[in-house]
């Protein structure tokens, strides 16, 4: 039961807790209040399966946060994103995200941002800038544990070879950081078998024309291919119909080992098409709004959030597709 003292005592704390909010709110200039809070968010692209999923994820959460949110696609430029960023700092939204297309080249474009005193977030894609006053969080996956399963995976499946073991390489966009990240975990990996060897790397940008049309020169290039790595199940899905063409059994005759587990990507190694997933999930957007909220309010966050993600074999894959959200 809670006496006249103690309702008083709570009603006490509740008044300081308002007025500490209102002094967390006047500290960073935002005006909680009136209206939603505005988040400028500029995705990307629409390449894979993974940015569509990451894109609705975006918007069905800012919807149920009643966040106001200006959407742009960046059609895989960052000359649009720094375009993008500079209207939003124009507008004055409050809180600005986005998911940096290549890691260099946003220092200037931050600190505008930052001289604005508007807030940035990044969220699964990093930058290279060695000022971290230009962003408050960054939320998305470890890209170089991602290389690194996928290749400690393969490093198992070859733990009985004796000959060399010939690998080629789809790589995503160049300069991005799940590019560099993925390569470098995946090379740290299979370094421990000095049989495996990449004959071949080259970028096919994250989609499934430029996987298709970077497998067929590979193909070409190297009759004895056993092990494609790609960097997403985008490349991978259109290697497939490259190495189908090329009369080889992908999955059997060809390894293939993607990253994402999108479902596309999960159906094909549920069919025996792909060999191992290494998951990445483009589901952020929840996790992004609380923050928006948190650094609005002037709240401290986490420099860092990472996602949870697994792995997946063939036979997990089959296990996990009827529940798979995306
Ligand atoms: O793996 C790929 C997408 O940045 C994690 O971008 C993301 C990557 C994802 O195009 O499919």
């Amino acid at each position: 039961m809670i006496t006249r003292r103690g309702f008083g005592a709570v009603l006490a704390a509740g008044l300081l807790a308002t007025s500490l909010a209102a002094c967390a709110n006047s500290d960073t200039g935002a005006d909680a209040g009136d209206g939603p809070i505005v988040l400028g968010f500029s995705q990307v692209g629409a390449e894979s399966g993974w940015r569509t999923a990451n894109t609705n994820s975006i918007k069905e959460a800012a919807a149920a946060a009643g966040i106001e949110l200006k959407f742009d696609d960046a059609q895989q430029k960052q000359e649009n994103q720094i375009k993008a960023i500079r209207n939003f700092i124009q507008q004055k939204v409050d809180v600005i995200a986005f998911s940096p297309v290549v890691e260099s080249g946003w220092d200037t474009v931050l600190k505008e941002a930052r001289d604005a005193k508007i807030p940035v977030i990044l969220t699964d894609r990093s930058v290279d800038s060695a000022d971290r006053s230009l962003y408050k969080t960054f939320i998305g996956s470890d890209f170089v544990k991602e290389g690194r399963l996928s290749g400690e995976w393969l490093i198992e499946q070859t733990r009985s070879a004796t000959g060399p073991v010939t690998i080629v390489e789809l790589q995503g966009t160049t300069g991005s950081a799940p590019a560099n990240d993925r390569k470098k975990g995946f090379a740290e990996a299979i370094a421990a078998n000095p049989n495996l060897k990449i004959v071949a790397s080259q970028s096919g940008d994250f989609t499934r024309a430029g996987g298709k049309q970077v497998m067929e020169q590979f193909l070409k290039a190297n009759p004895d291919i056993d092990v494609l790595f790609a960097h997403n199940d985008d490349m991978g899905l259109g290697a497939l119909e490259a190495i189908t063409a090329a009369g080889k059994v992908p999955g059997r005759d060809i390894t293939i080992i993607t990253i994402d587990a999108v479902k596309d990507g999960m159906q094909a190694l549920a069919d025996g098409k792909f060999n191992f997933i290494a998951e990445c999930s483009p589901l952020l957007g929840d996790q992004l709004m609380e923050l928006v909220r948190k650094v609005h309010a002037g709240e401290e966050v986490p420099a860092r959030v990472e996602t949870q993600e697994t792995t997946f074999t063939q036979e997990q894959a089959r296990a996990a597709l009827p529940n798979r959200r995306y």
